[in-house]
């Protein structure tokens, strides 16, 4: 049988549900990601807004200055999560294969699924039809015999593209192409390559594997394999997120404890509140801190039991956080909360009354912030978030809200 895999993903997703909840977006720059003014990161830009140089991370004030006239906008999660849900949708109704790599790509297994369906690229050209028509969206695809060939695929002509390589075509496909176009590659490597003399893929995996091996490590080893477009990875089947995490970007530099606290606190208990609409646990709580110099710090800890509320997670946190930060004084630019190593359910331990009223309480909790908004209930370690912050839409405005990473 042979392997075809299929990677799509939503070409610049949150810009393109903004621009059909107001069409008089279409066509124009828009800068997800928040005020230019304030000091966030652009999460997504439109294609419009890229020919400007604009693209997801960079700073929302360079955003500014190369494209004066984009339209800047903070982002409303929850249409973004409901589209997500839509376009998830549409891709179950054609196979069950699926692993979603995040909220707007997904990789569908469809060996076999010729001879009973017709070719993968018809098959393509449907799933993009059917996104479009129910979306009003684009997205782009990409069709292989493995995971990374595909994601590749489905990148170089976003958007709106559809790429197959056929079996066989994989080591030519990939070689002219600049090595960052390796999912493996980020930034840091790349650098690192280019000073080696290595541009392109096909450059990348001519090197001796044992080079790589000694510069990269572990990692060297990988590239070696993607560069040559050999990936065994089979598809995480169902897997939903494998993390969650909140984190802000202070509009101020701030060394407060108290306020920082208060923040750590209100991350996690947005973290809980989606950990659980999911009805998952999580093992293992991190937390992440930029101080002003840009110097960023992650600190994890993972616990013998899953846990789910916001006070488990936020005690961990806290401890983290308190290691992490000692006696320093220096000012915090971010922090951030997450949780991984996620579980669909625990084991309740037998007579465990205090396990069972906690529920029960979250439970209540969740309810009331669901029909009433988040601020509406909470804890008075967060009082000083209600002193600092606006409440909109039942949330705080903390900068720079970053739901994804
Ligand atoms: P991507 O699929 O990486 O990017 P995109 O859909 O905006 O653009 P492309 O056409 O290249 O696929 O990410 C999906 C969404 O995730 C994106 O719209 C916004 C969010 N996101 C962030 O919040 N921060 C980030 O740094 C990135 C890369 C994405
Ligand atoms: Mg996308």
């Amino acid at each position: 049988m042979i392997t075809r895999i299929m990677h799509v993903d939503i070409d610049s997703f949150f810009a393109s549900v903004e621009q059909v909840m107001n069409p008089d977006l279409k066509g124009k720059p828009v800068v997800v990601g928040g005020d230019p003014n304030g000091r966030g990161v652009v999460a997504c830009a439109s294609y419009e807004a890229r020919e400007y140089g604009l693209k997801a991370g960079m700073s929302l004030a360079v955003a500014k200055r190369l494209c004066p006239h984009a339209i800047f906008m903070g982002g409303d999660f929850r249409s973004y999560r409901d589209a997500s849900k839509v376009f998830m949708g549409i891709l179950a109704e054609y196979t069950p294969e699926i692993e979603s790599a995040g909220i707007d790509e997904a990789y569908l297994d469809l060996s076999g699924f010729e001879v009973l369906y017709g070719p993968a690229k018809e098959t393509a050209i449907g799933i993009k039809r059917r996104i479009n028509s129910e979306l009003g969206i684009t997205a782009s695809i990409g069709i292989a015999s493995s995971k990374v060939v595909a994601k590749v695929a489905s990148d170089i002509y976003k958007p709106d593209g559809l790429v197959e390589v056929l079996p066989g075509d994989e080591p030519s496909f990939l070689a002219p192409l600049p090595v960052a176009k390796l999912p493996c590659v980020g930034s840091k490597t790349e650098v690192i390559l280019k000073r080696m003399g290595i541009k392109t893929i096909g450059e990348l995996g001519r090197l001796p594997l044992s080079l790589l091996k000694q510069s990269f490590g572990v990692h060297g080893e990988v590239m070696y394999r993607y560069a040559n477009g050999i990936d065994c990875r089979k598809l995480a089947l169902n897997s939903s997120r494998k993390s969650i995490s909140r984190e802000t970007t202070f509009n101020e530099n701030t060394a407060d404890r108290i306020y920082l606290n208060a923040v750590l606190h209100y991350l996690g208990e947005k973290v809980g509140a989606s950990l659980r609409s999911q009805g998952r646990y999580a093992k293992c709580i991190t937390i992440k801190v930029r101080y002003a110099d840009f110097e960023s710090i992650t600190r994890s800890h993972t616990l013998r039991d899953a846990v789910n509320t916001e006070k488990d997670i936020y005690e961990v946190g806290r401890f983290l956080l308190d290691r992490a930060l000692g006696h320093r004084t220096a000012p915090v630019r971010l922090i951030g909360i997450g949780v991984s190593n996620l579980t669909d359910g625990i084991q309740l331990k037998m007579f465990d009354h205090y396990q069972e009223t906690m529920s029960r309480l979250i439970g209540a909790i969740d309810k009331i912030r669901d029909r009433h908004g988040f601020t509406t209930i909470g804890v008075g370690r967060t009082l000083p978030l209600k002193m600092a912050s606006p409440v909109k839409n039942g949330r705080y405005r903390l900068e720079t809200r970053s739901p994804l990473y």
